[in-house]
Formats: C-alpha cells, sequence, structure tokens
C-alpha cells in the first residue's frame, strides 16, 4: 500500500488518510510530494488524475480523496467507524459535514503546524463554524467522539492542529489533548516542525 501526501505543515486533508493508516498500524510507504512548486502538480497526476494529495494505491488500484480513502481502510478495518447503525449514521453525518463545509475555518485558519497565530482568522463566520465543531466534540463519548479513534476523529484530527495554532479554546478540552496526544499526531507534529519548504500563500499572517 502506497500513501502519497503534501507537506505535514500545511496539509491538513493528508493527514486525515494517514493518521488513520497510523492509528490502524496498517503498514504503507510513504511518498511525500511538496505541493504547490515548480512540478508539485505534475508529481501529484503521475498517481492521480484529480492532481490532489491524499492518494492511496493498493494493487494497482487509485483512492483518491481522503474520505474515501478512510471508507476504504473502514471496510478493510471496521474499527474505523462506530458498529451501532445509529452511531455510524451519526459519525458519518459528522464526517460529511467536516468535508463539505466550514469553508470560513479553511480560509481563515489554514493549517501551518509550525507557527502560532493566537487570536487571528476570527470573522463571524469563523467563530460560528469554531462553535459548531465545538459543540460536535462537547459530544464526544471519549476519549475519542465515539470511543476509540475512528474515521470521524481522522476528519476533525486537522481542525486539532488549527486550534493549536491558533490558539482556539475549546469546551471539551479532554478531547481535543487525547487527539493531540496521540502518538501518530506527535510524529505528524514532528516532521512538519522538520520540512524545509515554506509556501508563501500560506504564511497568512507575515
Ligand atoms: N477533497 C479532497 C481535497 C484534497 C486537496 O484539496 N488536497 C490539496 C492539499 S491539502 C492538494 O492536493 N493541493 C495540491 C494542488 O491542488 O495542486 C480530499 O479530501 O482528499
Amino acid at each position: 500500500m502506497i500513501l502519497v501526501i503534501g507537506n505535514r505543515n500545511y496539509s491538513s486533508w493528508s493527514l486525515r488518510a494517514w493518521i488513520a493508516l497510523k492509528v490502524l498500524g496498517v503498514p504503507f510507504e510513504e511518498k511525500r510530494i511538496a505541493l504547490y512548486g515548480p512540478g508539485s502538480k505534475q508529481a501529484i497526476l503521475q498517481y492521480s488524475p484529480a492532481g490532489k494529495v491524499p492518494v492511496l494505491i493498493e494493487d494497482g488500484t487509485t483512492v483518491w480523496d481522503s474520505l474515501a480513502i478512510l471508507e476504504y481502510l473502514a471496510e478493510k478495518q471496521r474499527s474505523l467507524w462506530p458498529a451501532d447503525p445509529l452511531l455510524r449514521a451519526r459519525a458519518r453525518s459528522i464526517s460529511a459535514e467536516m468535508h463539505s463545509g466550514f469553508p470560513n475555518l479553511r480560509n481563515h485558519m489554514s493549517m501551518n503546524v509550525r507557527k502560532r497565530y493566537p487570536g487571528k482568522g476570527r470573522t463571524p463566520e469563523v467563530l460560528q463554524e469554531i462553535r459548531r465543531i465545538d459543540g460536535i466534540w462537547a459530544q464526544a463519548k471519549g476519549p475519542f467522539l465515539f470511543g476509540p479513534f475512528g474515521a470521524a476523529d481522522a476528519m476533525y484530527a486537522p481542525v486539532v492542529l488549527r486550534f493549536r495554532t491558533y490558539e482556539v479554546k475549546v469546551s471539551n478540552k479532554a478531547y481535543y489533548e487525547a487527539v493531540l496526544a496521540l502518538p501518530a499526531m506527535q510524529e505528524w507534529i514532528a516532521g512538519a516542525e522538520r520540512e524545509a519548504e515554506s509556501i508563501s500563500k500560506f504564511e497568512m499572517y507575515e
């Protein structure tokens, strides 16, 4: 199994697939492509005609889009979604909401693991989206959203890193800290710290 990802510092969508593989303990070969540089797009297109990371490749089949990758992993390892159908529907709703929503948070609080921008980016629309996420996390069963780490947690892992960068306070600190304390999350953060590239379009407040 191969997983193609972008820069650890910036690529929020890549983290979703990567952290799920790591927590599941699935062995995989990682190919990292530094995004938005000369040749970056061509490099991604070698793996996926959609031209976006993450991309998972297994036995000659390409799975692109983070949520599709999580669904594939969940079919191989059922533990990624709750066993109860109603809880599973709720976990899927939460995940779909993250996948297609929160545009203001994405625009004004882009992922930048290495930086700290306390208090920045808080437009009224961003604050509304933060309140919504806070409400979802407030209902976490513990330690993760539905007990053990699952696909919904993978979907929200990049938000934990955004909140760390912009120093957003949440009601359910235990959930935030449980995600941050995952060895896989710490490994991702350490990798982001080591990366050399700096993509100016994501360095928002300099
Ligand atoms: N819906 C896609 C979005 C993926 C996406 O936007 N990836 C960004 C990086 S975080 C990307 O590949 N950007 C590179 C480019 O557009 O050239 C998913 O969930 O996988």
